[in-house]
């Protein structure tokens, strides 16, 4: 029995990898959730193969339970709801690690008789679980905006509060290890840890919610991973190690491409407000409008478009008309790409995803690094409701919030167009330099209206 649950954790874990490795292109990417969820039920099944693995009428109900909630609120989620669908189902993983942990706790006495590993590993998994439920709690209420977006934080107290918080958590933890077995101090540590989760998030912005749903995501694998260290299961241990791995690689890949730190972004305060940029005087201040008919003769006679799409043309639901565009455009003559910055949008993917669902080929979906020189011997650059993305000051402007996060090198195309409703800053709260360069045209409108009408000029041409 012990050799066939190894080798079925065994097979379980290469489906783990062979489904992540899957996940790394649009492609592949269904396939690889697939493969990923079949591995999950090998490793839930060869766990239930455990002898004396418990009450099995509660197991079956926990099992009923979790795939009637599961699958309708998976299917019914909206492609815009995802990073709170991932928050709750991050943050209910954390919250089982922190039950288990109180369980143990219980079970053994208050880890009487425990190896030291075993204690320490215990109590990590309660204080990171418990911070990760309630954080993951908090950063959903955000994007549902059940709870203001807005930073809500103790000001000057904020940090203290932290860090009084997390020394009450380790120091009931501490009492533990210490051979203290009153179950006051697992509920200590739990009270305080959840706490902790709560005052941590609220204080981050809104939108910068999607990198903190990835990094408690990290928390949380790095918590099974613990526990199964407790429990010596394994499938946990490497589960564990996969999430928490793959949720570090995604944060830090998330904040490099916006050219912040993690802490920058823990820390919150970025994003929403108006930041006065210094622009020179030098820089000429006008801004040229244009009209759909304008744009759709220019894009007629264009011998190459790029579609940058952004935040923008999510908010308009605008996809499905900017592949129609660019299938006219095709019939034409003419040649579209579409070029997809990393941090485009409010989600990882948000982009690729968006166009994937309204059919535009894998193809001529291209990544920064691949198309930025690609924008020097393009006819006109499509700016769909991106912003920051686009933003030159990132290139020329030390003095920029944004300075160094890489950019679309938009403003290298012959001509720019950019279709957006107002002057309004994105995410970063920052003018963009790219609108007064004397070759951009400003189409203003909703996204999803304005293409309607380049389409219908289009036709005309
Ligand atoms: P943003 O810089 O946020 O700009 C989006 C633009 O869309 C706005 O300037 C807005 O201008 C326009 N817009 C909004 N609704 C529109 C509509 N209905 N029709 C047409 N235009 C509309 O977007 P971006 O360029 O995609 O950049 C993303 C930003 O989010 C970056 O700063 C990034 O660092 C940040 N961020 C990204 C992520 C991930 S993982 N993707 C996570 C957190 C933060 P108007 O109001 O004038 O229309």
């Amino acid at each position: 029995m012990i050799n066939l649950r190894t080798s079925l954790y065994i097979v379980a874990f290469a489906m783990f990898i062979y489904g992540l490795m899957g996940l790394t292109g649009p492609r592949t990417a269904v396939r690889g959730n697939l493969i990923a969820a079949a591995g999950m039920v090998v490793a839930i099944v060869a766990t239930l193969l455990t002898p004396h693995i418990g009450d099995w009428p509660l197991i079956i109900l926990g099992i009923g339970l979790g795939v009637l909630v599961g699958i309708p609120a998976a299917r019914q989620v909206k492609m815009t709801a995802m990073p709170q669908m991932v928050a709750l189902f991050n943050g209910v993983g954390g919250g089982a690690v922190a039950l288990i942990s109180w369980a143990e706790f219980r079970h053994s006495g208050g880890f009487a008789g425990d190896a030291a590993y075993v204690i320490v590993a215990s109590l990590f998994a309660t204080i990171i679980g418990a911070l990760s439920f309630w954080g993951s709690l908090v950063a959903f209420g955000k994007l549902q905006e059940i709870v203001p977006g807005r930073p809500i934080s103790a000001g000057r107290l904020q940090q203290p509060l932290n860090a009084l918080l997390l020394l009450g958590a380790i120091g009931c933890a501490i009492a533990i290890g210490a051979g203290d077995h009153h179950e006051l101090l697992i509920i200590g540590v739990l009270i305080f840890a959840s706490v902790l989760g709560l005052v941590v998030v609220l204080p981050i912005g809104g939108a910068d919610m999607p990198v903190v749903v990835s990094l408690l995501n990290a928390c949380t694998g790095l918590s099974a991973a613990a526990t199964g260290l407790a429990l010596n299961n394994t499938a946990m241990i490497v589960a564990g190690m996969i999430v928490g791995a793959s949720g570090s690689i995604l944060t830090d890949q998330m904040a490099k491409a916006m050219n912040r730190s993690i802490v920058s972004i823990v820390a919150g305060g970025f994003g929403g407000q108006v930041v006065a940029v210094a622009t020179g005087d030098s820089v000429d201040r006008t801004v040229r409008a244009t009209s759909a008919s304008d744009v759709a003769i220019q894009m007629a006679y264009a011998n190459r478009v790029i579609v940058v799409p952004g935040y923008g043309m999510a908010v308009a639901q605008a996809q499905h008309v900017v592949r129609d565009l660019a299938k006219l455009l095709e019939d034409k003559g003419v040649e579209v790409t579409y070029a997809i910055h990393p941090v485009a949008g409010r989600m990882p993917g948000h982009m690729n995803v968006l166009l994937a669902e309204a059919d535009v080929p894998y193809d001529q979906l291209k990544d920064m690094d691949d198309i930025n020189d690609e924008f020097a011997r393009t006819d006109v650059a499509l700016v769909v409701g991106a912003n920051d993305v686009t933003n030159p000051a990132a290139r020329n402007d030390p003095s920029s919030p944004i300075h160094g996060m890489p950019i679309l090198d938009v403003d290298h195309a012959k001509t720019v167009i950019v279709l957006k409703r107002s002057m309004n800053t994105g995410f970063a709260g920052i003018e963009n330099q790219l609108y007064f360069d004397p070759k951009t045209s400003m189409l203003f409108g909703d996204a999803k209206t304005m293409v309607g009408k380049v389409i219908e000029e289009l036709k005309a041409v």
